[in-house]
């Protein structure tokens, strides 16, 4: 007997943006994994559910293939894919099942700076570089313009000083790259976060319950989101910075350092948590003593 089938697969992003996030997620629900040599595949330890490791362009693909269940991927891949099968008038095979809320970025189309931009006219004719070819087919299309679609799969920002198109589409996030290559947005085509996608292959009963009982969880660790209560120093210049780069933090409270002007103390409830990396561009903002507490109860 092939006992594989009746474990549930569910395919993440091997290495990128949505890594961290997913896999902590998951473990938030319970889930411990053991990882293979390989590094493609986790084998759930506690329950027969195991992780495949892939690119994230790959995933929509594995799970409508049934080669995997659910899947954890940007809205913006999905959205591709599914008007991309829309386009060549297949059916999608599988469903968006909740959003994750992290993975948070917009897919754009953005004008060079000194490209006069007056609305969405300014597009006829004219040529956008993009990796998201049937999201921006679907855009033109609903608003009746005609413009021609070059296809880049990466480093979409420089194609208009190679003077391989006029506007770009792209997603952006902070905007810094689009700043560092006199780029300005000029349309936002989607608001995209990660999302969990389901098979629409039907699944034995025993899965079927399984599958349940993990988006049950899922939906359990969405609703309490793990706030984290994070205390830092900071020159008080670096205020700005400092609230953007807080996760999803209302407004922090802000207290005078006995014996300096400059510098305060920061303390904020975050309502996500506090990876690494937001420790370090925080630092490399200019803050220092940076301490982060779990929170327990909260009342609002
Ligand atoms: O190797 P693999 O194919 O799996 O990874 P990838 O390189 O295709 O994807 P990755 O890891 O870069 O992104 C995975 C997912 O993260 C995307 O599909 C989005 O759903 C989400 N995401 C969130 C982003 C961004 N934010 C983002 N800023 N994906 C890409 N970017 C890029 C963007 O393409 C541009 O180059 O970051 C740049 C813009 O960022 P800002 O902050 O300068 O605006
Ligand atoms: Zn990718």
């Amino acid at each position: 007997m092939d006992t594989s089938k009746q474990r549930i697969k569910i395919a993440v992003q091997k290495s990128g943006r949505l890594t961290d996030h997913s896999l902590d997620l998951l473990e938030r629900c319970g889930l411990k994994f053991t990882q293979s040599k390989d590094q493609l595949f986790c084998f759930g330890e506690n329950m027969p559910i195991d992780l495949l490791l892939v690119r994230d362009d790959d995933i929509p693909g594995l799970v409508a293939d049934d080669i995997c269940d659910l899947g954890i991927v940007g809205l913006n891949v999905v959205e591709e894919k599914r008007l991309g099968r829309e386009f060549e008038g297949r059916e999608t095979l599988f469903d968006r099942v909740f959003d994750l809320d992290f993975g948070h970025c917009r897919l754009s189309i953005a004008a060079p700076d000194e490209t006069p931009y007056t609305g969405i006219e300014s597009l006829e004719n004219k040529v956008i570089a993009t990796s998201y070819v049937s999201l921006l087919r679907d855009f033109l299309e609903r608003n009746t313009v005609n413009a021609d679609i070059e296809y880049f799969s990466g480093a979409v920002e420089i194609a208009p000083k190679l003077g391989k198109a006029d506007y770009i589409c792209d997603l952006v996030s902070t905007g810094s790259t689009l700043d560092a290559n006199g780029l300005s947005e000029v349309e936002v085509l989607l608001e995209s976060e990660a999302v969990i996608i389901q098979t629409r292959a039907p699944l034995p009963d025993d899965k079927q319950e399984l599958v349940g009982r993990i988006l049950q969880r899922l939906d359990g660790v969405l609703q309490v989101h793990e706030s984290k209560y994070i205390m830092l120093h900071a020159p008080r210049k670096a205020l700005d910075e400092i609230r953007r780069l807080l996760p999803g933090s209302e407004a922090p409270t802000v207290i005078p350092l006995e014996g300096t002007n400059d510098k305060v103390a920061v303390h904020a409830v975050c309502r996500e948590n506090v990876f690494w990396e937001t420790l370090e561009n925080l630092k490399a903002a200019g803050a220092s003593s940076l301490l982060v507490l779990p929170v327990e109860k909260m009342l609002v």
